[in-house]
């Protein structure tokens, strides 16, 4: 009898990925790893190498949030492993569906804490921050684990699941019958879920009765792919809407009934708001206090039950996924049912207008040295007529003024800080963008932001990825004029070189550096950058005084007695 082909763990984990149609690895290579990484692409999956695991996590973090496919993410053990949890961690934070596979060393040694390489428990490590996490002892298990990763990545609020390897599974080997066997194929894995219809009622009523109703949209909407729903929602229930950050652009930020330029207005007036995956967190102050009126009732739609009642009363609450909850209140809503009043959208055209006037007084200013508004102005005015780009963001100033000043014309094209404010996102999410669309992305960086991505540059010239950064050099954290309190020569806790060329970085891996000091020239740099399809940096020289201290969130920060002089 000739004896029966056998396979390995390796193939076995490329061949469960790509049954459920995962074409895609973001990660760092090493033991005991580095045979899956080189097997995957011999077996035609894309592998992306980079320089720091966060940075990969972040990429596949995106992906996920783009695709509504988990991004795949692949680590060493321990360190490595611990470099992509912050990224991990920040998918499960954000609901991006994402799998950190790791591997692991010897399963007797690390619980006997005989100091193995790279020793560590992962798997119990990653559980306090992951919505999952799995470890697979056996290779007829690794079909199994994969799946069961991939569902827990999708359903519901979709998040990051870590998934274990030991280097004894990935060596392991199987008869290949009894592996083929062992695969899962994962059947709706993000499976609808219909609103019941009392609560669609309730929401409807809730809403008729409204004068000035709002609708806020939040990544969760963005992230659902039900725009053409959402959009009919809003347009035929006449409700003025708020995007948040990454919600920008779902309807196109010049839509008549964005009252995003009169934020504060609306939330302080609006009678009854309607959440569209949004949490009430701290990025809508709780929907509590000063900023919200006591009185305003709220309608949340959102997939996950437990997130209701979290931090103010949901009198009308509908759990559901958006598709399906948009279309039966599309569905139950009768003509003409819910109606703002004119005086309401009276009032937030003259609040829109009296804002959008002392925007533009500051847009057109051209001071010298360039600030926030004149050099986002050339950004702006470059992605007007490129509703396809990718637009990556973080920083504090750079974030804050970015998200108003840039408007977005397309869906999900906006990524940022997101729901823990975090930097170091910039690379990870640009690389991410640019390999699943395609497209361009414009990555526009504090100074700071970008240090922690930063040799991300060599992985984007590697690639060859048509990403432009722009970064916004105002020589520090917030701003870059601080001194040393106690009048020493070591800089101030939050200065950066002012004079640092980030430009030079990128040349040294053969992409286009250019270095701008007005608006016309970022301009110019930038269109040409796009025009070449190649990567390139722009160092933007801003204004070292021009920004405040922690942007917009100001009041977060405790102070000691040494900012009150
Ligand atoms: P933002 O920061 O833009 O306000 P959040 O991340 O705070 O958005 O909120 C997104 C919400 O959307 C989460 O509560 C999540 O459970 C919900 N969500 C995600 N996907 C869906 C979906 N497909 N259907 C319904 N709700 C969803
Ligand atoms: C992982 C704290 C918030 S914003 C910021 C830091 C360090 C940088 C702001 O400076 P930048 O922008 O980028 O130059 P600008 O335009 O205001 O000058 N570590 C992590 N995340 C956060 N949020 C911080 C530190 C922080
Ligand atoms: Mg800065």
């Amino acid at each position: 009898m000739a004896p029966s082909a056998v396979t390995d763990g390796f193939h076995i984990v490329v061949d469960a990925l790509k049954l459920n149609e995962i074409d895609t690895i973001y990660g760092v290579a090493g033991i005991p790893i580095t045979d899956l990484a080189r097997l995957a692409q011999a077996e035609g999956m894309r592998y992306f190498g980079f320089r720091h695991e966060q940075s990969a996590g972040y990429a596949a973090g995106i992906a996920g949030y783009l695709t509504r496919k988990p991004g795949i993410c692949l680590t060493v053990s321990a360190p490595g492993f611990l470099n992509g949890m912050v990224a991990l961690a920040n998918a499960t934070v954000n609901g991006f569906p994402m799998i950190q596979i790791s591997g692991s060393s010897d399963r007797a040694i690390v619980d006997l804490q005989q100091g193995d390489y790279e020793e560590l428990d992962q798997m119990n490590a990653a559980k306090p921050y992951t919505k999952a996490a799995f470890r697979v002892n056996r290779p007829q298990d690794i079909g199994t684990g994969v799946a069961r990763a991939i569902r827990a990545a999708l359903s519901g609020r979709p998040g990051g699941v870590y998934l274990d390897l030991t280097a004894d599974v990935l060596s392991a080997t199987l008869e290949a019958d009894a592996a083929a066997q062992s695969l899962v194929k994962v059947v709706d894995p993000a499976p609808r879920h219909i609103p019941s219809s009392e609560s669609v009622q309730r929401a409807i009523r809730l809403l008729a009765g409204a004068e000035r109703p709002l609708i806020i949209l939040g990544k969760g909407a963005a992230y659902s792919q039900a725009d053409n729903e959402i959009r009919k929602w809003i347009e035929t229930t006449g409700v003025p809407f708020l995007p948040m950050s990454m919600a920008k652009g779902l309807l196109p930020d010049n839509h008549p009934q964005s009252a995003a330029a009169a934020r504060s207005f609306v939330l302080g007036q609006a009678d009854v708001v309607m959440l569209i995956g949004a949490r009430l967190n701290w990025l809508l102050a709780h929907g509590k206090g000063p900023q919200w009126s006591p009185t305003a009732k709220f309608v949340q739609v959102d997939i996950e039950a437990t997130e209701i009642d979290s931090n103010r009363p949901i009198a009308a609450p509908i759990v559901a996924d958006i598709g399906s909850a948009m279309s039966c209140l599309l569905e139950a809503a009768k003509p003409g049912q819910i109606k703002p009043s004119a005086a309401w959208l009276d009032a937030i055209a003259k609040r829109k207008q009296q804002n959008a006037e002392r925007m533009r007084a500051h847009l057109d200013a051209n001071p010298v040295p360039m600030n926030f508004y004149s050099a986002l102005r050339a950004i702006r005015d470059v992605l007007a007529d490129r509703p396809d780009i990718y637009v990556v963001n973080e920083g504090a100033n750079t974030l804050d003024f970015g998200r108003n000043i840039i408007d977005m014309h397309a869906p999900r094209r906006r990524l940022d800080s997101g729901t823990w404010g975090v930097m170091g996102i910039g690379m990870g999410y640009a690389i991410g963008a640019a390999v699943v669309s395609g497209k361009p992305v414009v990555a526009i960086e504090g100074d700071s932001a970008l240090g922690f991505s930063g040799m991300e540059i060599e992985t984007i010239c590697r690639y060859r990825l048509p990403i432009v950064i722009a970064v916004f050099n105002n020589g520090g954290i917030y701003r870059g004029d601080d001194i040393n309190r106690g009048g020493g020569a070591d800089p101030a806790p939050t200065v950066l070189m002012k004079e640092a060329r980030y430009d030079k970085l990128i040349e040294a891996f053969g992409g286009a550096g250019y270095h701008v000091t007005a608006p016309e020239n970022l301009q110019q740099a930038l269109s040409e950058a796009l025009a070449s399809g190649k990567p390139a940096l722009i160092n933007c020289v801003i204004d070292p005084k021009a920004g405040t201290e922690s942007g917009h969130i100001q009041k977060l920060n405790p102070k000691s007695s040494l900012s009150k002089s």
